[in-house]
């Protein structure tokens, strides 16, 4: 617990930075707060709000922070910063909202992490759990700040966390966590994709109950003797797992032995989607959520916007928005994906930041499936150069002019998939603006 014998710094002032302030500030516990730029976003609002709180911006100094017996540092914030090394070698602890919201909380947690479907899953349970009647809070790194979540009326919370989250987290003690997969992502932060994966697999942290992956051995840690494991996977399911089988020539999401719905009726496509359904199901089931209710929310759900979300069909091509697909992991889901479900060809449009990522997986399926790529965005060339003559290749300036190529490349019963597999920040404000322009753009095509 936090009290009121301790100093604490909170170190960035971004949207996590903030909500910790907010909970500091009600708890009435002494603080100050730091951060990297010189003049942060947040700075003018807060001098105005509490103008006696003592700011430290710029460079961290180490000095400054090891005054504190403890570091609430955001997610933006690398660890590996040298001021933040050298205060936690002085035995200044390093924490994050997370785990701060973990001491806190009094209801179970279902924490879901992954490189992709973090937040198509942490939807799903949290739609789950409120149409079996629970008073659930969902967020996380989506939506709503864990910390602004607390509530003694709440009896579930449904996180999503990232691997910057999971990184300051110590002992979460989550009811049910899983790792829905690990494909590379943020390697621009992390020394190795060994680094990546350990970081991820911290929100095993005193868990009671896991959910895994049976197709990504990366998805499952070491299972104490008391943990309860069920898993999820596009296979025939077993005892304690979730999958798929097939009837009558009819396929169903089903559980153990028992056929639960069929996989006609959900509403979001492709296999990757069936995957995700499955492992809200199994979640779900671990904190004992009803079967009724949970296929319920699963008939109902048509999936987030950004997310291989169908814009509109222009001259018999399709128009697909999947501007969250920020790491190639998501953007071969979205071509293995969609390719299954036309006659056609993929024009894919890509491209940004790639953070460091491998990008030599993209290959083969641009190669089976797309009928060109079109390049946008600061690693451009870089992809350029790794796909060679996979595909067709065109690198333009700007969004617009990619929709442009893209329309006179794509031949009928084609897609054209906005799945960049990288960052957007080179470009654009987020992931949702790249994806806003995109589909206004193609909306207005005539
Ligand atoms: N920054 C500095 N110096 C500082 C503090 C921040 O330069 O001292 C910069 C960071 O490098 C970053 C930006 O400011 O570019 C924001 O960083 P932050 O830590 O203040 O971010 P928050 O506003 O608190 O938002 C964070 C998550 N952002 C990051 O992890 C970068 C949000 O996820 C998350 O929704 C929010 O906490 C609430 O939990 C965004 C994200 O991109 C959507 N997440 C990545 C992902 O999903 O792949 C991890
Ligand atoms: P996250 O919160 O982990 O980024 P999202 O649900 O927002 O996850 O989806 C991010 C991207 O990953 C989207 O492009 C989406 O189409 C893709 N995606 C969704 N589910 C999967 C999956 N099971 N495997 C790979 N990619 C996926």
């Amino acid at each position: 617990m936090i009290t009121a014998d301790h100093f604490y710094i909170v170190v960035g002032l971004g949207n996590s930075g903030m909500s910790i302030v907010r909970f500091l500030v009600n708890r009435g516990m002494l603080f100050a707060v730091a951060d990297t730029r010189n003049n942060p976003p947040g700075l003018a609002a807060l001098r105005r709000t509490h103008p006696h709180l003592e700011v430290c911006c710029g460079e961290l100094d180490v000095e400054f922070l090891c005054r504190a017996d403890e570091l609430y540092v955001s997610p933006g914030v690398d660890l590996a910063t040298y001021a933040l090394q050298a205060a936690a070698a002085r035995g200044v602890k390093l924490s994050g909202d997370i785990d701060l919201f973990a001491r806190y909380a009094k209801a179970p947690i279902v924490a879901i992490s992954g490189s992709n479907a973090k937040s198509t899953v942490t939807t799903l349970v949290g739609e789950m759990a409120a149409m079996a009647g629970k008073r659930v809070a969902v967020g996380g790194n989506i939506g709503m700040l864990a910390l602004d979540l607390l509530s003694d009326d709440i009896e579930l919370y449904v996180i999503e966390l990232s691997s910057f989250q999971l990184d300051t987290t110590h002992n979460l003690s989550a009811e049910v966590a899983t790792v829905l997969n690990i494909s590379e992502d943020h390697m621009n932060r992390y020394s190795s994709f060994t680094a990546y994966c350990l970081a991820k697999h911290r929100i095993f942290q005193s868990v009671k109950q896991l959910v895994v992956n049976r197709h990504d051995a990366l998805s499952c840690p070491l299972i104490g003797e008391n943990q309860t494991c069920w898993t999820f996977g596009l296979s025939k399911p077993d005892f304690k797992s979730f999958g798929i089988r097939e009837k009558n020539g009819e396929q169903y999401l089903a559980f153990e032995f028992q056929n639960l719905m069929l996989v006609r009726d959900l509403k979001i496509r492709g296999a990757h989607n069936q995957s995700n359904a499955l492992a809200a199901l199994a979640l779900g089931h671990a904190v004992g959520l009803p079967f009724d209710a949970m296929l319920a929310s699963l008939r109902m759900f048509t999936g987030l916007e950004h997310r291989c979300q169908w814009v509109r069909n222009l001259n018999g091509v399709s128009y697909y928005n999947d501007s969250k697909a920020t790491n190639v992991g998501a953007t071969l889901a979205a071509i293995e994906g969609l390719s299954s479900d036309i006659d056609g060809k993929i024009v894919l449009i890509a491209g940004g930041d790639s953070k460091g990522a491998n990008l030599k997986d993209l290959i083969k399926p641009v190669a089976t499936h797309c009928r060109a790529v079109v390049l946008i965005g600061s690693d451009s060339n870089l992809i350029y150069a790794t796909l060679g003559n996979a595909a067709l290749q065109v690198r333009v300036m700007s969004l617009n002019d990619a929709i442009i190529h893209s329309r006179a490349l794509a031949e009928p019963g084609d897609v054209v998939l906005l799945s960049p597999a990288c960052a957007s920040f080179d470009m654009f404000k987020n992931y949702e603006e790249r994806g806003q322009l995109f589909t206004r753009a193609v909306e207005a095509l005539v």
